[in-house]
């Protein structure tokens, strides 16, 4: 009798482990990775079909799944864009969710809804790998220590991180919390105010650099390259650019092929084609455009690769990918590195007026593609939708809510293709938070003082003027006619919407 209860409890315990293995493994818990380039733009990607460059591996992903010709980033920098994604709330309203140095403490409020641990909470193995730029610790952070808050405190359960940008100091890799390759006698230093004595900056001492700045960046000196901000020590633990893109590819594989048999959600945000722009060997004279075409056939290469090994362990089917950009492209942004030079007829910004840095439709309207072979029919897409939606589409994939009040909308039917009515209408932001609004195709940019060009020395239009603009940006992609003028009760209608928006 005994042996035989325990047999009825062992089936009911080992079928109820099944089952729940089984609700994890159907379409509601899907794998979900985000590929998240940097400063990619709309032009970049060949499956856009309005550039010179050839992507085929991120064109698989539009290809197998549905590329969407609308599709937002929340920001025209970095930062901001990528608090808008992992908190489905729009970064202007976060006064210092702007770019950020490199020593700035976690933007991130854990207390704050956040997209991973969203997941996490409802069984996902969660991990983010490659750059960050959302700020780590709670300032003043002494880089020998460990470091906390920081990504793993947001929902991460795996963080491969590089800190802020490629061109920011420190130039090191942090694995949860901890810089890796640090030597007890070779502390790390950093700071954003002055150098530290007798080290050698790209200012004073050119001569050491194998690429030149051409504006900002001449700061502290690491493999050949001066960036912005000062560092000493840690030599053991300083990156090699060119190994960079293996490093992230690396631990992305790693990462998937472990949690395979779970639901797993990876960030697997790539570094390129931010400056500086240092492709592995392996990729130069790729693309006849100089760096900038090359760190982009390194950036779909290891696309390529990434999809391979989800294939080859059975779960590229089953596997949500969203591909996307932080914000538009820009060419020379700090380093002569032939981006201006080699352009030749190539259009990063596609059909679009604008850049990185810009109001204009080119800073935010960037490479939005959605795959999952499971559940998605191929196809095209022209609803609006923000990355800021992401949020609460995958709250609602997996049975979940927003939990407040927040600017992310359910738009899992537009990203899987069910839907093509996406957003009414969307905010979108360029440097130091000023706003424009996209009202089907209107894109209306309200007066501001500010000046035509960040005053840093980068060639690109913020699309700040004192007169309000109104363009068609499906008549008018070039955003040459500026149509307010003649259309006052609409700009009256939109603003008034506009305004009724950002409350
Ligand atoms: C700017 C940098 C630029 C880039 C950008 C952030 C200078 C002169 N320019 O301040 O090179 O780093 O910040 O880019 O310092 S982002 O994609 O991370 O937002
Ligand atoms: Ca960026």
């Amino acid at each position: 009798m005994r042996n035989y209860s325990l047999l009825l409890f062992s089936l009911i315990f080992v079928s109820c482990s099944l089952s729940t293995n089984k609700e994890i493994t159907t379409t509601s818990h899907p794998n979900i990775v985000i590929i998240y380039a940097d400063d990619l733009g709309f032009g970049d990607m060949s499956a856009y079909k309005s550039g010179n460059l050839s992507t085929p591996n991120m064109d698989r992903i539009a290809n197998e799944g549905i590329r969407f010709n609308n599709g937002y980033a929340t920001s025209a920098a970095c930062t901001p864009s990528r608090y808008g994604l992992l908190t489905g709330m729009y970064p202007w309203r976060n006064k210092n969710a702007n770019v950020l140095p490199g020593d700035a403490p976690l933007l991130i409020d854990p207390k704050m809804p956040s997209l991973p641990r969203m997941l996490k909470n409802v069984g996902y193995e969660t991990a983010v790998i490659g750059k960050w730029h959302l700020g780590m610790g709670l300032g003043d952070v002494d880089w020998n220590k460990s470091v906390t808050p920081s990504a793993n405190d947001i929902g991460f359960d795996y963080t491969y991180l590089m800190a802020a940008t490629n061109d920011r100091v420190p130039n090191v890799y942090v694995e949860n919390g901890n810089v890796l390759g640090l030597e007890s006698d070779d502390p790390l230093q950093v700071s954003y105010k002055s150098n530290f004595e007798g080290e050698p900056t790209g200012k004073d001492n050119p001569e050491l650099l194998k690429m030149m700045y051409s504006h900002g960046h001449d700061n502290s000196i690491n493999n050949g390259v001066s960036r912005i901000g000062y560092q000493k020590g840690g030599k053991s633990a300083q990156w090699i650019d060119e190994n960079m893109a293996d490093t992230f590819l690396v631990r992305a594989q790693q990462f998937v092929s472990e949690k395979r048999d779970q639901p797993f959600f990876l960030f697997y945000a790539l570094h390129q084609p931010h400056v500086p722009r240092i492709p592995h060997p392996r990729f130069v004279g790729k693309t006849g455009m100089g760096p900038r075409g090359d760190v982009i056939a390194e950036a779909d290469w290891s696309i390529g690769e990434f999809l391979k090994t989800l294939e080859e362990k059975g779960i590229l089917d089953n596997t949500l990918i969203i591909f996307s950009s932080d914000n538009g492209p820009v060419l020379d942004d700090g380093y002569h590195d032939d981006s201006v030079e080699k352009i030749g007829d190539h259009t990063p910004w596609g059909p679009y007026r604008g850049s990185k840095y810009s109001l204009f439709n080119a800073g935010t309207n960037v490479p939005f593609a959605v795959m999952w072979r499971n559940e998605i029919k191929s196809g095209v897409s022209n609803a609006l939708i923000s990355q800021v939606d992401i949020y609460a589409s995958l709250a609602s994939l997996v049975g979940q809510e927003y939990p407040q009040k927040g600017d992310s909308q359910d738009m899992l039917d537009v990203l899987t293709g069910k839907s093509k009515v996406g957003r009414e209408d969307l905010i979108i932001d360029a440097f130091g938070q000023k706003k424009a609004y996209r009202n089907g195709d209107w894109l209306l940019i309200p007066p501001y003082q500010g000046p035509a060009k960040p005053p840093w020395g980068v060639d690109a239009e913020t699309g700040f003027s004192k007169e309000v603009q109104l363009y068609n940006v499906e008549l008018d992609p070039k955003q040459i006619n500026n149509v307010a003028e003649d259309n006052k009760q609409l700009v009256n209608d939109l603003l008034k919407a506009y305004h009724t928006a950002i409350q």
